[in-house]
C-alpha cells in the first residue's frame, strides 16, 4: 500500500486533472478550527465558488471515514462546518492515527500539501499559515506546516501569517529550509489583518502568469514548495495596532490558561475574534476569498503552461 491508496478524488476534481485543467486545493482546518459556525459553512462554499470563478475547479480537502479527500461533496462540507472543533485537527503525524480510527479530520496547511501533491494538485489557498509561535526560544512551538513547504511540491498562497506568530523568526526558518516568498505585488511579507509587516521579501511578482513560472521553475528542480504572500486588500485591512493589542491580550490569555501545542492556535483565534466583536473574522473571509481569486489565477497560468 502507498499513500495514494487512501486517497479518494471526487469525479469532479479528476476530470479536471485528467484533461490538465486547473484545481486549487483548499484546507479544512480553517474549517473546523479556525472559524465559528455558520460562518465557516458560508466562507468554504464562497471560497469555493471563488475558484470556480477564476476559472479553476476547488478541491477541498479533509479526512472523512479513513479516507483522504480531494473534492467535498456540499453535505460533507456541512459536516465539517457542523462538527467543528469536534473534528480532530490533523497534521502529518496525526495522519495514520486518523485514518486507523476513521475519525473525521480537518486538515492543516501541512497535511493539505501533502495530500494535495499526492492528488497532482499544485497550487492552493488558505488564509494565513502556521509559522514559529512567540516565546518558541522557550516552547519549540514552530509549526510543522514550515517542514512541509520545504520537502511538498505545492504551491501555497496565503495572507502572511497572524502577528501571533514571530514573524521575523517564521521568515528566517523559510529561508534556512530553501523555501521561496514570492510577495504578490508587494515588497513585504504581509501580515494577515494587516497589509504589511515592515519586514522586506526579496522576491516580487506583480503577475500570476510570472508567479506560475516560477512556481513551475522550482517543481522542475526538484525544490519543494512555495509561498505566495498575496496581501489583504486595502479595503478589508485592519489597522496593525488596533489589531497588535488584541492579540497581545489573547497570548497572555493563552498564557494564564496555560493553552499550549495543537491548541494553541485554534484558541488565539477564537480570542482575537471575541476580543475584536467579530472584526478579525469579516477580515479572514476577506482574505481567504481573495487568496482564492489569486490561486486560481496562477492555477489557471499554470496549466496553460504545461
Ligand atoms: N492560521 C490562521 N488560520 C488557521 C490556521 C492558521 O490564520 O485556521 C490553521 C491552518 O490550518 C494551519 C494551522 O495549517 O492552523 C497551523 O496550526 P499549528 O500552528 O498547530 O501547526
Ligand atoms: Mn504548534
Amino acid at each position: 500500500m502507498a499513500f495514494t491508496d487512501y486517497l479518494e478524488i471526487s469525479s469532479e476534481v479528476q476530470a479536471a486533472l485528467t484533461a490538465n485543467k486547473a484545481v486549487v486545493a483548499l484546507e479544512s482546518t480553517i474549517i473546523t478550527h479556525g472559524m465559528p459556525f455558520p460562518q465557516n459553512l458560508e466562507t468554504a462554499r464562497q471560497v469555493e465558488a471563488d475558484v470556480r470563478g477564476g476559472g479553476a475547479v476547488p478541491a477541498t480537502i479533509a479526512i472523512i471515514n479513513g479516507k483522504l479527500k480531494a473534492g467535498l461533496t456540499s453535505a460533507e462540507l456541512e459536516h465539517l462546518a457542523r462538527e467543528g472543533h469536534s473534528a480532530a485537527k490533523v497534521s502529518r503525524r496525526d495522519l495514520a492515527p486518523i485514518l486507523v480510527s476513521g475519525a473525521l479530520g480537518g486538515t492543516t496547511v501541512a497535511t493539505t500539501m501533502m495530500i494535495a501533491e499526492a492528488a497532482g494538485v499544485g497550487v492552493f489557498a488558505t488564509g494565513g499559515i502556521g509559522g514559529v509561535h512567540r516565546g518558541a526560544e522557550q516552547t519549540f512551538d514552530i509549526s510543522a506546516d514550515l517542514e512541509e513547504l520545504a520537502r511538498t511540491k505545492v504551491a501555497v498562497v496565503c495572507a502572511g501569517a497572524k502577528s501571533l506568530l514571530d514573524l521575523p523568526k517564521t521568515l528566517e526558518v523559510l529561508e534556512t529550509k530553501g523555501v521561496p516568498v514570492i510577495g504578490y505585488g508587494t515588497d513585504e511579507f504581509p501580515a494577515f489583518y494587516a497589509r504589511s509587516s515592515g519586514l522586506k521579501l526579496d522576491q516580487r511578482f506583480d503577475e500570476v502568469a510570472e508567479i506560475a513560472a516560477v512556481i513551475a521553475r522550482h517543481f522542475d528542480l526538484g525544490l519543494g514548495g512555495v509561498l505566495v504572500a498575496n496581501p489583504i486588500l486595502e479595503q478589508d485591512a485592519i489597522e496593525g495596532a488596533a489589531i497588535e493589542k488584541r492579540i497581545a491580550e489573547a497570548i497572555a490569555d493563552a498564557d494564564r490558561q496555560g493553552v499550549s501545542r495543537k491548541d494553541l492556535t485554534p484558541f488565539l483565534l477564537q480570542r482575537i475574534f471575541e476580543l475584536t466583536d467579530g472584526k478579525s473574522l469579516v477580515a479572514n473571509i476577506a482574505l481567504v476569498r481573495n487568496n482564492a481569486r489569486v490561486a486560481a489565477g496562477i492555477a489557471v497560468a499554470l496549466s496553460a503552461g504545461k
